[in-house]
């Protein structure tokens, strides 16, 4: 319907992150502008936390009727879950080399993605999340991408994250599933909305 498009507001210094979201909910047709607000990522264990915290405060600084922050990281469960929430930290200090390198000998290489997307916007807090599980690779593959995408091979694929179009990345994507569920709930809450609006009539 003309004029009644849902639009989420994304607060990211990351353009692939920008990319990736308009790639997996335009075809819900949700669109996806980014927000320049203010960010600010507290330390914490749980991804929800962190991108709850964040999008508070980026709707305080530059309210949207939806803003999102979406964060992420990848589990590694030969270290016990590490880098997790300190992904971005440990992707800048060691690099996917310093990751294999951790990894070297090590039999078991099952690791998963996971996102939280956390929406805020007048009156509502939510956070969705979404999870993606595969294999460590033994080395970089692929150019696409960014972050750890060249060594993660997501179950059921040869190819890891690098050697895939944004389009089959997101069928497995992690990042991709939290912003679906959320753009559902706002399609869901505009649809609402709307019948709310036109039964007072
Ligand atoms: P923001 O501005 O949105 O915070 P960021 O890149 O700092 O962007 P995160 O805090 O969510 O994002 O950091 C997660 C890190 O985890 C990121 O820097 C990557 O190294 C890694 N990561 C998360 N999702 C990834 C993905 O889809 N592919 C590859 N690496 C990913």
């Amino acid at each position: 319907m003309a004029g009644s498009r849902v639009t989420l507001w994304l607060a990211t210094g990351n353009r692939h992150k920008l990319e990736e979201a308009r790639a997996a909910l335009e075809p819900l047709g949700v669109a996806v502008e980014p927000l320049e607000a203010e960010k600010l990522e507290i330390q914490s264990e749980s991804l929800e936390e962190i991108a709850l915290f964040a999008a508070r405060i980026a709707y305080a600084s530059n309210p949207r009727p939806a803003v999102a922050v979406e964060d992420a990281g990848l589990f590694v469960k030969a270290l016990n879950g590490f880098p997790g929430p300190y992904s971005s930290y440990t992707y800048k200090t060691l690099g996917v080399e310093g990751l294999l390198k951790l990894l070297e000998g090590v039999e078991d290489r099952r690791a998963c993605f996971r996102s939280a997307v956390a929406l805020v916007g007048p009156g509502y807090e939510k956070v969705f999340t979404g999870e993606a599980c595969g294999f460590i690779a033994e080395s970089p593959k692929g150019s696409q991408g960014f972050g750890f995408d060249p060594v993660f091979i997501p179950e059921g694929e040869e190819r890891s994250f690098a050697e895939m179009s944004l389009e089959e990345k997101n069928r497995y994507s992690h990042r991709a599933k939290a912003l679906r569920a959320a753009a559902e709930w706002l399609i869901e809450r505009a649809e609402g909305l709307r019948g709310g609006a036109a039964r007072r009539v």
